[in-house]
């Protein structure tokens, strides 16, 4: 950790590394941006956020926090990006590898079912401890007294009931064990003599139900249950429900229905229609909240805690105003009480390592607030350090892991009172509260870390510094990286609207500058979460308030964790790439060890998903977890920082080790199929559909790509090159890509695409984007299909996957394509894919991936660099016809600044970084230069060098 804080806190001083030192070398280099543009910067609404995805996100790359802005309690969210559950552990199966020549053999002769079956039972990663149920089932079951129809519950809470998608969603978050829910019905006296159904449909995941006293039912399953109930267990008048719940993990209680108008309810049998409604507040009441552990593949990313704001004097607020300024990454609510105007401003500090939340007001002794700590953990604690400051402390449940977050109010004016867990402060002229995080984790095999050092050296580095000192080194160290960039798509009416009003409107309106905010808003969140010297961005960055997140809030390799770093070039934010090559330098040394006990092979290998603790196996089931290429996409961001950037010694030290141990690996994976003869990738799957499979196309794709970018590489370093000559050879042999019998590209060695195939994974067409082997100059035909191929798929998607079918339109250049598919994505999402309010993407649920694609994709209407030539503007929408960038960066080294009007170009300016050769083209003409290091190179409308 000390490494680490050294690393964080001092990106801009002296203890960087050699490596650090290089980073910042590139960034220097790219402040090309002079003059920043006229841009719309701001998130804004004029109501506190009601909802998490309402709330703003902010960030420095390891500590993030989402602002509610709310007037009496101001409840502020946050994370620490290493605070997971599980811990260092092996992730592979030991002797998996003696059942891959069966299960490929079952796959050749078409027994696809079996294979998976062998695959299942024999060639999973390994789960982490999975504890045993049976004996703490017997101990939760054996009192039955709260079954008892004369139990007093009385003095039991309660809680609503039904919940769909889990008690989770009615205030019960990380609730997991023995839980008893009690109400009651009064029996018409009609039914006196009829049997009954009690239907309570799903429940999670296993329940004893009784009524009055009697056990009707018991379902070990999350399915529907419907118990049957006899005549002579119900009396008139009052009869009682009791019902026991156990849940081991994750989400439960009683489900209901998805559709919530349909209640759960009691009717007789046949009679449905005169069903008597169950829902309502039901008493409850934990028995057990320590369920045996449940094995999980991998860990998940968890919250830490919650921070609350309480204020008094609120009667009467006007001019409430919320809003998030990317130019600076300050957060700030703001509003009027009694002729007094208050303001809080929020942000986080990558040079200081604290979150500062400063309150402020126009009449002096006007801020008074108590402010406490709390943690959805079950497990947390809160002491006192000292008469400014209090601690929070955590343990993850099923983890190793634990946490520590300091809280530091400094004021003039006034005075601060620490008791009872909090701090009060009254009558202040100013205040402000410092908060950081610590966690235990050192690196992904040592949680030995004292989790409070970094709040005692984050606190002790802004001891003498004031508020103002802190912000000013804040946004110069966030403005080194954001300013090195900017877009101006034209003003727009809609600017004057509240964000999520804009949003509502922007696909029925001329909203260019929405777009031009949103693919800013894109590298605002980058910035945010991916901060050189930090981990990786997640799924959802490193912004998360759920113990069980979405897919564990983990990072996905089939298309997600790549697309989180799309905008990182070519948008001018390199420096943000560094996470994630750190990660593949761990995952290249954990993924050894999965290549070799599952695969007999030499090198690394990366399957469909990792965590924290850098698992490489196979995960979740053999259909779709046994996918081998998670590590090859993985080397192609290496080889494009190359290219981005021409650092060779990048090239040398970082990068081509890692894509040598990736080929390695594909050398000795890749099979003959014995009916084609050629080369291919099996056992496999094309994520995340069709099943386990011989030779999915985008296997081969992506292996073809790392072999190319390999060969290339010891090429320019003069290395291996016998093994460059072996890649040579066996790049012919493997499987090429093919046209099927709709006009399509296949996705599979077979020709079996289904044209009404809706799914949202688009991996074949990886080649187009991205990859780049299939494009318009080399392979047309192959273009066309893939198109074909699209089309079929159809435009409605995931978040995540209208960003990628975004920069494949953009890639097909037809820009008005991809200009209706970014206004999907800028869609309020309802219950489907478009964005939130705070304008985080929604898959959904919530995915930072689409809001990371969006604006790659929205950069590739703009300009394109994967072929030879640097394209310019070559699938602008008609809908963006006028507008500017400057900062955008393309392969071989260049800084571009780029004006056009009525969809023509007026003006161009290269920034030749490195001296590469420059090879332009607009509107099919093309020009050709030599250029030298740092050369400014300006163009007239037609391309003439000016
Ligand atoms: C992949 C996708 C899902 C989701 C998950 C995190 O498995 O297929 O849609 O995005 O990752």
């Amino acid at each position: 950790m000390t490494q680490r804080i050294k690393i964080l806190t001092g990106y801009l001083n002296k203890t960087m590394t050699l490596n650090r030192t290089k980073y910042f070398i590139v960034f220097m280099l790219l402040l090309s941006v002079k003059d920043i543009l006229s841009q719309d910067l701001k998130l804004w609404y004029t109501r506190p956020a009601s909802k998490w995805v309402e709330a703003l996100p902010v960030g420095n790359g390891r500590i993030g926090a989402m602002i509610f802005g709310g007037i009496e309690n101001d409840r502020i969210q946050f994370n620490e990006e290493t605070l997971w559950t599980g811990g260092p552990r092996s992730y592979s199966r030991p002797g998996a590898y003696k059942y891959l020549d069966t299960i490929r053999q079952l796959l050749f002769a078409g027994k696809q079912k079996e294979a998976e079956a062998l695959a299942e039972k024999e060639f999973m990663g390994l789960k982490s401890f999975e504890g045993e149920r049976s004996s703490w089932i017997n101990k939760v079951t054996v009192d039955k007294k709260f079954a008892g129809e004369n139990f007093d519950d009385s003095k039991w809470p309660t809680m609503q009931v039904p919940s769909w998608d889990g008690w989770e969603m009615v205030g019960f978050e990380g609730l997991d064990g023995a839980i008893w829910l009690r109400t009651s019905f009064m029996l018409p006296d009609d039914w006196i003599d009829k049997e009954l159904v009690l239907d309570l449909n799903r429940i999670r995941d296993h329940d004893y139900t009784y009524i009055n006293g009697k056990l009707v039912g018991s379902q070990q399953d999350n399915e529907g249950r419907k118990y049957k109930i006899a005549k002579n267990d119900l009396h008139k008048g009052k009869n009682t429900i009791a019902i026991l719940v156990l849940n081991f993990f994750d989400k439960g209680g009683i489900y209901g229905y998805k559709d919530t108008t349909k209640h759960i309810g009691i009717y007789p049998i046949n009679n449905e229609a005169t069903k008597i409604s169950l829902n309502g507040q039901w008493k409850y009441f934990v028995q057990n909240d320590d369920p045996p552990p449940v094995g999980a593949y991998q860990a998940s990313y968890q919250p830490f805690g919650d921070l609350n704001l309480i204020f008094s004097n609120t009667a009467g607020v006007t001019n409430y105003k919320r809003e998030l300024d990317i130019s600076n990454a300050v957060a700030s609510t703001s509003y009027s009480v009694d002729g007094v105007n208050y303001k809080r401003e929020y942000f986080v500090s990558q040079p200081n390592q604290v979150m500062a939340i400063n309150l402020t007001a126009s009449k002096r002794s006007s801020i008074s607030f108590e402010i406490s700590l709390s943690s959805p953990h079950k497990n947390f604690a809160i002491k006192k350090i000292n008469a400014t400051t209090i601690a929070l402390s955590v343990q993850v449940k099923n983890g190793a892991l634990q946490g520590q977050s300091y809280l530091e109010v400094k004021a003039n004016g006034g005075v601060i009172k620490n008791g009872k867990g909090k701090l009060i402060i009254e009558h202040a002229d100013e205040a402000t509260v410092f908060v950081t995080a610590g966690t235990s984790y050192k690196n992904y095999k040592d949680v030995s870390e004292d989790p409070s050092l970094s709040c005692i050296t984050a606190l002790k580095s802004i001891k003498s510094k004031t508020y103002q000192q802190i912000k000013t080194a804040h946004v110069k160290e966030y403005q080194a990286f954001f300013n090195t960039f900017s877009i101006d798509l034209g003003k727009s009416e809609n600017e004057t609207l509240p964000t999520d009003q804009r949003l509502e409107k922007f696909a029925r309106s001329n909203d260019p500058s929405f777009v031009a905010l949103y693919l800013q808003y894109g590298r605002y969140l980058l910035i945010s979460s991916s901060r050189p010297g930090t981990r990786p961005a997640n799924l959802q960055g490193i912004w998360n308030d759920l113990l069980n997140p979405p897919w564990g809030s983990k990072y996905t390799t089939n298309i997600n964790l790549e697309m989180n770093y799309w905008p990182a070039e070519a948008l001018n934010l390199s420096p943000m790439h560094e996470p994630l090559f750190q990660m593949l330098k761990e995952l290249s040394q954990t993924g050894k060890q999965t290549a070799k006990d599952h695969y007999n092979a030499p090198g690394w290998v990366l399957h469909h998903n990792t965590d924290l603790w850098r698992g490489t196996a196979p995960i979740n089931a053999a259909n779709h977890g046994i996918w081998v290429t998670g590590g090859a996409w993985l080397c192609r961001h290496l080889w494009a920082h190359y290219l981005f950037t021409q650092d060779k010694i990048f090239l040398k030290n970082t990068a081509y080790p890692i894509m040598k141990e990736a080929a390695l690996f594909f050398n000795s994976f890749l099979i003959k199929d014995p009916k084609t003869g050629w080369l291919i990738s099996t056992p496999s799957n094309s994520p995340e559909q069709g099943g386990l499979v011989a030779g999915p196309s985008m296997d081969h794709q992506v292996i073809r790509g790392l072999f190319n970018n390999v060969i290339a590489a010891s090429q320019l370093l003069n290395l291996d090159s016998i093994f460059r000559n072996t890649l040579k050879e066996k790049i012919k042999q493997i499987a090429p890509n093919q046209i099927g019998r709709y006009g399509q590209l296949q996705e599979w060695i077979q020709d079996v695409d289904d044209t009404t195939n809706k799914h949202r994974h688009i991996s074949h067409l990886w080649a187009v984007h991205p990859g780049n082997e299939i494009n318009w100059d080399d392979t047309p035909e192959l273009m066309k299909a893939a198109r074909q191929s699209l089309l079929y798929r159809g435009d409605a998607a995931t978040g995540w996957s209208l960003g990628w079918k975004i920069n494949c339109w953009a890639r097909f250049k037809d820009g008005d394509h991809a200009f209706r598919l970014i206004q999907m994505l800028l869609s309020p999402s309802k219950s489907d894919a478009g964005s939130y309010p705070n304008l985080f993407d929604a898959h959904p649920p919530f995915q930072i991936d689409g809001n990371f694609g969006g604006a790659a994709g929205i950069g590739e209407l703009i300009l394109q660099s994967h072929t030879k030539f640097i394209d310019i503007l070559p699938a602008l929408p008609a809908a963006l016809s006028n507008g500017e960038v400057k900062g955008y960066c393309a392969r071989g080294g260049f800084v571009f600044d780029i004006k056009w009007s009525n969809g023509k170009l007026q003006e161009l300016t290269v920034t030749s970084k490195t001296g590469q050769p420059l090879l332009l083209r607009y509107n099919n003409k093309v020009v050709n230069i030599h250029t030298a290091k740092n050369i400014v190179y300006k163009f007239d409308a037609s391309l003439n060098k000016l």
